[in-house]
């Protein structure tokens, strides 16, 4: 609980804003005494990579105990490698769910159980692993990469959603993003999104871009090409597909076009 709090008091002094899924521990931390907080402040980092379990519990697969479809907890894992940290993972279905997780976090996932601390909400996740363990720093310059991304996940699952030959609008607003994203690497100039190394926002754009091409392969007939219009988002994606981080944790296609495929029923 003491690095629960400490956590969310870093957040709120950093103006993190801190999502739904956290509010359950709130209430209890406004008898706050500052004097301890500093020195959990200065345990930042002091983690050992080693020490205590990490659990992540994400969706499964179709077969209910490989990893499933999900872009929220492939950020989750990505970030886990990025910065070399062990975790194991804990696919889960509505069944097999553990007790705790639907009775303390209504059953969300992906949910990261650090020793006897659980994180919901991927975005909180992250901001959770870059505070306790900041080496290597994922922090990025945090603007432009940012917003360039800003509606991209919306607009590419109203497009893979739409019955086929009744989605132009949708292909012009996913258009729209795409070339936004490409135009970014352009006049960037920069490897990655938010300068020439990897950031929180790769690890959450990846996953997504991962989605839409195989998407688009198994359900648009290759429409939008990503190849070809947009070569400089597409020189980022493989750029980064090639790392280990992404390797270690790419599941099979088939699984992302179950998930899309119950999607648009
Ligand atoms: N806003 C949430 C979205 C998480 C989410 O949508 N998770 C879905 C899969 S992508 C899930 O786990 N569904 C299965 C379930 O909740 O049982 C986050 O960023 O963590």
């Amino acid at each position: 609980m003491m690095m629960n709090e400490a956590f969310m008091f870093v957040c709120v002094s950093s103006n993190i804003v801190m999502e739904e899924s956290t509010k359950k521990f709130t209430h209890d931390s406004y008898a706050i005494c500052f004097f301890p907080y500093f020195f959990l402040f200065c345990g930042r980092g002091r983690h050992r990579r080693s020490e205590g379990g990490m659990t992540l519990y994400l969706k499964a697969g179709p077969d209910g105990t490989s990893v499933g479809d999900c872009p929220f907890a492939h950020f989750v894992r990505l970030v886990l490698e990025e910065k070399g940290l062990e975790y194991t993972v804990q696919p889960c279905t509505a069944e097999t769910k553990p007790k705790w997780l639907v009775e303390h976090y209504e059953g969300k996932m992906p949910a990261l159980r650090h020793r006897k601390e659980c994180y919901t909400e991927s975005s909180v996740i992250g901001d959770y692993l870059e505070f306790f363990f900041p080496e290597p720093s994922l922090q990025g310059m945090k603007s432009p990469g940012t917003s360039v991304t800003e509606g991209f996940f919306p607009a590419f699952a109203q497009y893979i959603k739409a019955a086929e030959g009744k989605d132009d609008s949708q292909l012009q607003v996913l258009q729209g993003k795409l070339s936004a994203l490409n135009e970014h690497f352009v006049s960037s100039d920069s490897s990655f999104l938010e300068g020439d190394s990897v950031s929180l926002a790769d690890c959450r754009l990846m996953p997504q871009l991962f989605h839409l091409q195989t998407a688009i392969e198994g359900f648009k007939g290759g429409v939008p090409d990503i190849q070809t219009l947009y070569p400089r988002l597409n020189d980022y994606y493989d750029r980064f597909a090639s790392r280990t981080s992404f390797q270690a944790t790419l599941y099979p296609k088939e699984t992302v076009l179950w998930g899309w495929g119950n999607a648009r029923k």
